[in-house]
């Protein structure tokens, strides 16, 4: 096995199908003879990042450790799949800078807000129209669509590819 490790940084609404793509592209890689680790935002908001709130400062430390969990990954030559709203532009460039630019790869999973909310796997959507969810991403606090990634994935009403096709895509780029 010779691996050169990596971050692949999956950002997106909530609702987007990031932890979708994420174990698609696990899954896919592993078929492969790839080692993988999944970093989760909602699953890590469960233990390491316990303490952060969804404050636009508390967001940027928990982009920020994260960032660096994945870079010891990459360096122990793990392709990292991380798997984050990760709302700022600069708390994204923030983790690309403490790599090497060739090993973060950031794909923004471009889905519509009204189909992530139609999606509502959680009722989250539902609970923040209700204001009964404060600074909920794309109802009442802002994500800032990436500018220069290096992957983004396109879907429609009615129109998303599934996810073993989505992870084939960034397998081909891989
Ligand atoms: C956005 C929220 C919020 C607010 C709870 N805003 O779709 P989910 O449910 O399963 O994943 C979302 C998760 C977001 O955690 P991240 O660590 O990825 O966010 S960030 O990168 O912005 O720090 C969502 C749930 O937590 N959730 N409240 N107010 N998402």
């Amino acid at each position: 096995l010779n691996q050169k490790g990596c971050v692949v940084w999956i950002t997106g609404l909530s609702g987007s199908g990031k932890s979708t793509l994420a174990c698609a592209l696990s899954r896919e890689l592993y078929s492969r003879g790839h080692l993988t680790y999944i970093l989760d935002g909602d699953n890590l908001r469960h233990g390491l990042n316990r303490d952060l709130s969804f404050e636009a400062k508390d967001r940027a430390e928990n982009i920020r450790r994260v960032g660096e969990v994945a870079k010891i990954f990459a360096d122990a030559g793990l392709i990292c799949i991380a798997s984050l709203i990760s709302p700022y532009r600069s708390d994204r460039s923030g983790c690309r800078n403490l790599l090497h630019n060739s090993s973060f790869i950031e794909v923004f999973l471009n889905v519509p807000l009204e189909v992530c909310e139609a999606r509502d796997p959680k009722g989250l959507y539902k609970l923040a129209r209700a204001g009964k969810i404060k600074g909920f991403t794309g109802i009442d606090d802002p994500y800032e669509p990436p500018s220069d990634c290096e992957i983004v994935i396109h879907c429609k009403a009615g129109d998303c590819a599934t996810p073993k096709s989505m992870a084939d895509k960034v397998v081909t780029y891989l």
